[in-house]
C-alpha cells in the first residue's frame, strides 16, 4: 500500500469506474500518491457490471468522452457498453494508472481518526491501510433491487437480473419474460425481440419514450475526426447535445413552462405516428408527467414492441411458477427464461462498506433519513472524504463524465487547502450543508421528478435526489467551492 510521500497527501479512491479512473489520472498528472480499490478483477464499473443485450450509453458518445480523451474510434452516435468498456481499457493504459490499482480489493471499513487526522481503510480480508484523503468513487447504480414476486425462487429455468446477466440463458427461439420497463428493459426488448420465439414485457408503468436520432459512424467520418479534433468538438457542444440538456433542465424545474411542453408533445406525437393498434398504443400511453421517471430515448423501441413476438402484459402478476409467470386473473404465460430488469436500489453509494466519520458520526446514521452531501460532494463530519457521483447530484439525461469532470475540479480547490499547507483536513460546516438541504429539497419537491410517480430518483420520503436546480446552475456551483462553508482543521 501507499507509503506517507513526505509532506504530500496519500489519496485512497475506491471503485475502478468511470469516476475513480478520472481521479486516479488527475492524481498521477499531478505525481501524487493514490491507490484504488477495485473489488472485482476489471475496472469499468457499470460498463464492467452490465452485459444485457443492446446496453447502450443515452449520452451520444463524443459527449460520453473524457474531455481530456475525445475518441474518434467510437463506431455510432450511440455508443454499447462493450465499445465504452474498451474506451475505459485504453484509457487506463495510455495514463499509466492501471499499476495503481489493487484489483480484488472490496473496501468493507472506511475510519477516521480524530487524533490523527486520517482515515484507515479497511479491505474484506482484514488488510489496513492509512491515508489521507478519500475519493469515494463506488457509483450509484449497482446493487440490483429485486422484485418480491411470490414463488420467484421456484421458476425453473434461468432467472436473474439484467446486472447479473445469464449468458447461458436461452433467447433465441425461446419464450421470454421480461419484468420491468426501465431504459433497462426498453434496451432488451429492442435486442431481443427479433430473436426469441416470444417475448412477454410485464409493464407495471407505461414510460414516456423520446425518440432520438440514431446513426453510425463511416470509416472516412472517423479518418476525419482522427485527424481534426476540432470535429468531436462540434459533436460535443452542439445545439443537439448540451443545448437539449440545458432545455431538459429547464424542463424538468419549470414543468409546466414551454420546454416540457415540447418534451412532451414530441414523445406523445411519436406514440401516435409509430404504434398502430390503438389497443397497445393505449396501454403504452403514459399516465404521468413526461420525464418524472427517468425519459426513455430511444430510436427503436416502438418497432420492436410491434414485432409480433412481442406481446405487452399490463396486468398484475400474482406469482413465479416453476413453468412461467401467473396473472392476478389467472393468465398463465409459459416462460424458458425470465428476466428481471427491476432496477436498482439508488441509496446504498459506499454502503455495505461502513463508513465511521469524526467524533464516531457513522455514515448510516449520517443518511439515516435520506442520503445527501454537500453539492453532492462532501458531507459534515467527514473530513477529507469526496463523493464523485454522490447523493443529489444531476443523474438526469447528461453525461455523467462531465459531471464527474466538474466536480473533481471542484474536490481539487479543496484538496488544495490542504495541499497549501493550512490545516489538515476539510468538511463542510453542519450549518452550511442544513442550509443546502433546505434549499434543495424545497426546490427538489416542485420539480419534474417529485410530480407523482415512482422511480428511482425518490429517496424514502418521496423527495427527489436528484439536483434540482438548471445545468447552468449546477456548472456554478462546482467553479469554485464557497470556502466560507467549509470547516479547516488546523
Ligand atoms: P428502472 O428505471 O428503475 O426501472 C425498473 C423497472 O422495473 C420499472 O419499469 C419498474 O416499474 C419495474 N419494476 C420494478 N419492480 C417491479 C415489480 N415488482 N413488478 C413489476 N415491475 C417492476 O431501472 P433500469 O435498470 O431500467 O434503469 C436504471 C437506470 O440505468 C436508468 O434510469 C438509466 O439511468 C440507466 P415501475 O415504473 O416502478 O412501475
Amino acid at each position: 500500500m501507499s507509503e506517507k510521500p513526505g509532506a504530500g497527501l496519500r489519496f485512497a479512491i475506491v471503485g475502478a469506474g468511470m469516476a475513480g479512473i478520472l481521479a486516479a489520472i488527475k492524481l498521477k498528472q499531478r505525481g501524487e500518491a493514490f491507490t484504488v480499490f477495485e473489488k472485482t478483477d476489471r475496472i469499468g464499473g457499470t460498463w464492467r457490471e452490465n452485459r444485457y443485450p443492446g446496453l447502450t450509453c443515452d449520452v451520444p458518445a463524443h459527449a460520453y468522452t473524457y474531455s481530456f480523451e475525445p475518441y474518434p474510434e467510437w463506431q455510432a452516435y450511440y455508443a454499447t457498453g462493450p465499445e465504452i468498456q474498451t474506451y475505459f481499457e485504453m484509457v487506463v493504459d495510455k495514463y499509466g494508472v492501471r499499476p495503481a490499482i489493487r484489483f480484488g480489493a472490496e473496501v468493507s471499513g472506511i475510519d477516521w481518526d480524530d487524533g490523527q487526522a486520517e482515515w484507515t481503510v479497511t479491505l474484506a480480508t482484514g488488510e489496513r491501510a492509512v491515508f489521507d484523503v478519500v475519493i469515494c468513487a463506488s457509483g450509484v447504480l449497482h446493487h440490483p433491487r429485486m422484485p418480491e414476486i411470490p414463488g420467484l425462487d421456484s421458476f425453473a429455468g434461468p432467472a436473474f437480473h439484467t446486472a447479473r446477466w445469464d449468458d447461458a440463458a436461452p433467447i433465441d427461439g425461446a419464450n421470454v419474460g421480461l419484468i420491468g420497463c426501465g431504459s433497462t428493459g426498453v434496451q432488451i426488448v429492442t435486442a431481443i425481440a427479433a430473436r426469441v420465439n416470444s417475448l412477454v414485457h410485464f409493464q407495471r408503468s407505461p414510460q414516456w419514450i423520446m425518440p432520438v436520432p440514431y446513426f453510425t459512424y463511416s470509416e472516412e467520418e472517423r479518418a476525419a475526426f482522427r485527424a481534426d479534433p476540432a470535429l468531436i468538438d462540434a459533436i460535443r457542444f452542439s445545439d443537439e447535445y448540451i443545448g437539449n440538456v440545458r432545455r431538459f433542465t429547464d424542463a424538468i424545474t419549470d414543468i409546466d413552462g414551454p420546454q416540457m411542453k415540447m418534451i412532451e408533445d414530441y414523445c406523445l406525437q411519436n406514440l401516435e405516428n409509430s404504434v398502430r393498434d390503438p389497443v397497445l398504443r393505449e396501454k403504452l400511453r403514459p399516465n404521468y408527467r413526461a420525464a418524472c421517471k427517468r425519459l426513455i430515448y430511444s430510436w427503436s423501441y416502438y418497432d420492436a414492441v410491434q414485432n409480433p413476438a412481442v406481446s405487452v402484459e399490463t396486468g398484475r402478476i400474482a406469482a413465479v411458477e416453476p413453468g412461467g409467470v401467473r396473472m392476478a386473473d389467472g393468465t398463465f404465460h409459459p416462460l424458458d427464461t425470465l428476466v428481471l430488469a427491476t432496477g436498482f436500489q439508488a441509496d446504498r453509494f459506499i454502503r455495505p462498506a461502513g463508513v465511521t466519520g469524526a467524533g464516531g458520526l457513522t455514515l448510516d446514521a449520517f443518511w439515516a433519513r435520506r442520503p445527501t452531501a454537500h453539492y453532492a460532494i462532501t458531507l459534515p463530519g467527514f473530513p477529507n472524504f469526496f463523493m464523485l457521483n454522490g447523493p443529489t447530484g444531476p443523474v438526469g439525461n447528461f453525461s455523467l463524465i462531465d459531471i464527474a469532470e466538474r466536480q473533481w475540479d471542484y474536490i481539487d480547490q479543496l484538496v488544495d487547502v490542504l495541499r497549501r499547507g493550512e490545516g489538515r483536513a476539510v468538511a463542510p460546516t453542519v450549518a452550511a450543508h442544513a442550509d443546502y438541504e433546505e434549499r434543495r429539497i424545497a426546490a427538489a419537491k416542485t420539480t419534474i421528478f417529485g410530480s407523482g410517480c415512482t422511480s428511482w430518483y425518490l429517496d424514502a420520503e418521496g423527495v427527489p435526489a436528484s439536483w434540482p436546480w438548471s445545468y447552468d446552475a449546477f456548472d456554478d456551483a462546482m467553479r469554485q467551492p464557497k470556502f466560507e462553508e467549509y470547516a479547516v482543521l488546523a
